[in-house]
């Protein structure tokens, strides 16, 4: 047992990407509660805010056993007084006063289940409240019109807002790479997002496609789409062209912190049972002997990238969001380098730096390696 000051005498670095951070959460109680906050913030479109909070709660994740006190967190980076506060109330009372009542909060509740529908953005869901709508079901008749991803969301809400499980990404991977190698002879697929961290579930699948010859992997994102959706697999698909050809600012000078990359945002119908049922396909009206529906709904992304960009694509994909946001701010504050999911510039030398797996692009940066399970920041 560490006694509290030595607790102090770890030095964490204010940088997330320079941090190791396992699953285990010593501090879970704590970051729960904490967690509440930033979605709150950034359902209310306060990013700064929910950024604060986030890089508060991944400093007490990465912490190696629980906080007691606040004394020895006043000497850590991130923690504002704000955090603080909240930390405190809760070592002292179980339960912190903001949390709560964020919690029980009516405009809280509505923007979370309206942003809990697939393909409702934050503005969407406050205008819809605005108008008095609050939850599902007065949507449903209250006239608005509704994208064909909104109506989807809706039909699948429940399913999809169901965990993932790994064996149900597993099942899709097969299903995914199955479809990639019978268009693309020698296609890869890589299993990124969440899982790729080791993570036991997770709100959607994201899978990287790509081909170890250059240029292969162009058009492969419609042929894959055409084939799941012949076998029966999607109940959704919307794919966004490639734009990284186009751009003239160079691909990792991109303003908009979306990549560049095709992309399929998807809704699969997998089959429920041992296998996952690469197989079937059903048509969705079988029910299982335990009366539940054969099949259910779970989101997945799939990435196409070329091979020359495909290391920082996968870096890029794996996460956490926190974990490649200090990843880019590390890059431009301490190295001068602009960090996307396409390259990393060097704005000193003013060229482009190459790299082919994640090992070279952390030595690039100056940084430690840190594994996939590792940046669960
Ligand atoms: N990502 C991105 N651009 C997008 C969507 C995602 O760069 N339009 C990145 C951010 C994440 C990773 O891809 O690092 C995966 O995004 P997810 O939202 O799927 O997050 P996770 O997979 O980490 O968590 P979850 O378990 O919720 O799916
Ligand atoms: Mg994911």
């Amino acid at each position: 047992q560490r006694s509290e000051a030595e607790v102090v005498m770890i030095s964490v670095s204010s940088y997330a990407c320079q941090r190791r951070t396992s699953l285990i959460n010593h501090n879970a109680v704590l970051t729960d509660a904490l967690s509440l906050l930033p979605h709150n913030a950034e359902l209310n479109e306060d990013e700064g805010r929910g950024l604060a909070f986030r890089r508060a709660a991944a400093v007490l994740k990465f912490l190696p056993e629980p906080v007691t006190t606040t004394t020895p967190l006043r000497g850590l980076p991130c923690l504002g007084e704000h955090s603080l506060r909240v930390i405190e109330d809760i070592l002292q009372d179980g339960a912190s006063r903001e949390v709560e009542s964020t919690k029980r909060s009516e405009r809280f509740k509505a923007l979370k289940v309206l942003n809990g529908i697939f393909g409702v953005g934050v503005k969407t869901a406050d205008r819809w409240i605005r108008a008095g709508i609050r939850y599902l079901q007065p949507l449903q008749g209250s006239g608005e019109t509704l994208s064909r991803a909104q109506r989807a969301g809706l039909r699948y809400y429940d399913d999809l807002n169901q965990p993932v499980s790994r064996a149900e990404a597993d099942a899709v991977g097969e299903i995914v790479e199955k479809a990639a190698v019978s268009v693309l002879p020698g296609a890869r697929m890589t299993l990124i997002g969440g899982f790729r961290r080791g993570k036991l579930t997770g709100h959607d699948v994201d899978f990287l496609l790509t081909h170890p010859e250059e240029g292969r992997e162009e058009g492969l994102m419609p042929k894959v789409v055409s084939r799941l959706e012949s076998e029966g697999f999607l109940l959704y698909q919307k794919t966004t062209r490639n734009s990284y050809l186009e751009s003239e600012d160079g691909p990792a000078r991109s303003s908009s912190s979306m990549d560049r990359f095709q992309k399929c945002f998807s809704i699969f119908k997998l089959s429920r049972g041992e296998e996952g049922g690469a197989e079937q396909t059903g048509n969705g009206e079988s029910l299982t002997p335990s009366g539940q529906e054969a099949w259910r709904a779970v989101r997945v992304d799939l990435v196409v990238s070329p091979v020359s960009q495909s290391a920082f694509a996968l870096l890029g994909w794996t996460g956490s969001k926190l974990f490649e946001r200090e990843m880019r701010r590390w890059a431009r504050r301490e190295k001068a380098m602009s960090l996307s999911s396409h390259a990393l510039y060097d704005t000193r030398q003013r060229r482009y730096l190459r790299a082919s797996s994640e090992e070279e692009i952390f030595a690039l940066l100056g940084l430690e390696f840190i594994p996939p399970s590792e940046r669960n920041a």
